[in-house]
């Protein structure tokens, strides 16, 4: 199946020249209108302006798009959760009937595989759930992590979930993550989680030289870039905590399960903070397009040589 793309994302790709992939379920499910939309077009201008190409990824009608249009994307920004949340489960199911999808972390991997793009920037991928003992939910990005060859900026795993697990089941699964500049993995809305990151690097280009390591080597499979949100928006992690104890507690009483916990989560957590973990949300995101877009030129360098 092709993947389409728009005239931009198509000339970068036929060039060789830097493309960052994007996901769509942060716009539709992972944020509220209009923040939403402000965000993805702030992102993908950041990107632009870091010298590469935004190429935000869904699925609109049935088919696997690589690059929106404006308005394609303030119609998944205030559709919001009424579009379908796609990871790769979802997909076959999409396309075949021809409807409307916002990518996860998984699925847009998987489709910027099959496009050729080797770099995504998110906000914070998913991850083993800290229930997970009972209720097995462990993100299928996990799984993703170990067949797409991509890339992925991340501000660590988001903090609602159990990082420690993440981490081991990131090892089985092969999967390298390297820490930016940092030797901790970030916990998302914080830059500090208590867990170490088995290996780090301090500038794109040597994270661009690890990308092509492994691949050469046909070691299939992402690589976690984690990214810690700067200093000055993080929410320190014994303030946010609480308040994740308590939005656990409610999605309990809820009953909420499945594909809706994550977004519950996030959008009681933005309440409960009024707004604050939202606003650290957006900065981290940007703050991943920011060194998405300079791996990417880095490792369209490499590319060529
Ligand atoms: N990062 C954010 N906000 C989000 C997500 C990531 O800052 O909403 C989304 C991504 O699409 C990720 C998904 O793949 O949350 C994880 O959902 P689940 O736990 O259901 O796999
Ligand atoms: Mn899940």
């Amino acid at each position: 199946m092709k993947v389409k793309f728009s005239a931009a994302v198509k000339a970068a790709i036929a060039k060789g020249k830097p493309v960052v992939a994007l996901e769509s379920t942060i716009i539709a499910h992972g944020m509220p209108y209009p923040q939403n939309f402000a965000m993805a077009q702030k992102v993908e201008g950041i990107i632009r302006h870091g010298g590469a190409v935004p190429a935000t990824i869904a699925i609109i009608k049935g088919v696997l798009r690589a690059g929106l249009s404006e308005k394609e994307l303030q119609l998944f920004a205030q559709e919001g959760s009424s579009i379908i949340k796609v990871s790769t489960r979802d997909m076959p199911f999409v396309v075949a009937q021809k409807l409307n999808g916002a990518t996860t972390v998984a699925s847009t991997m998987r489709i910027a595989e099959m496009a050729g793009i080797r770099v995504f920037a998110t906000g914070g991928m998913g991850g083993v759930h800290r229930s997970a003992q009972t209720t097995f939910d462990i993100s299928a990005d996990l799984t993703e992590f170990a067949n797409s060859n991509v890339a992925v900026v991340t501000a660590g795993a988001k903090a609602i979930l159990d990082l420690g697990l993440t981490l081991e089941t990131l090892e089985t699964l092969g999967v390298p993550v390297v820490g930016f500049a940092t030797d901790e993995f970030p916990a998302f809305y914080s830059r500090c989680s208590g867990f170490r990151v088995p290996m780090r690097l301090n500038t794109p280009d040597e994270i661009a030289a690890m990308m092509w390591a492994k691949w050469k080597m046909n070691l299939r499979g992402g690589i976690v870039v984690a990214n810690p949100i700067p200093a000055a928006e993080e929410i320190p992690a014994s303030e946010i905590e609480p308040i994740i104890q308590a939005a656990l507690k409610l999605a309990q009483t809820q009953g909420i399960d499945g594909k809706d916990t994550t977004p519950f989560l996030l959008k009681a957590i933005a309440e409960a903070t009024f707004g604050r973990s939202l606003k650290a949300n957006i900065a981290l995101v940007e703050n991943n397009a920011k060194l998405a877009a300079q791996i990417a030129k880095a490792y369209s360098q490499k590319r060529k040589t």
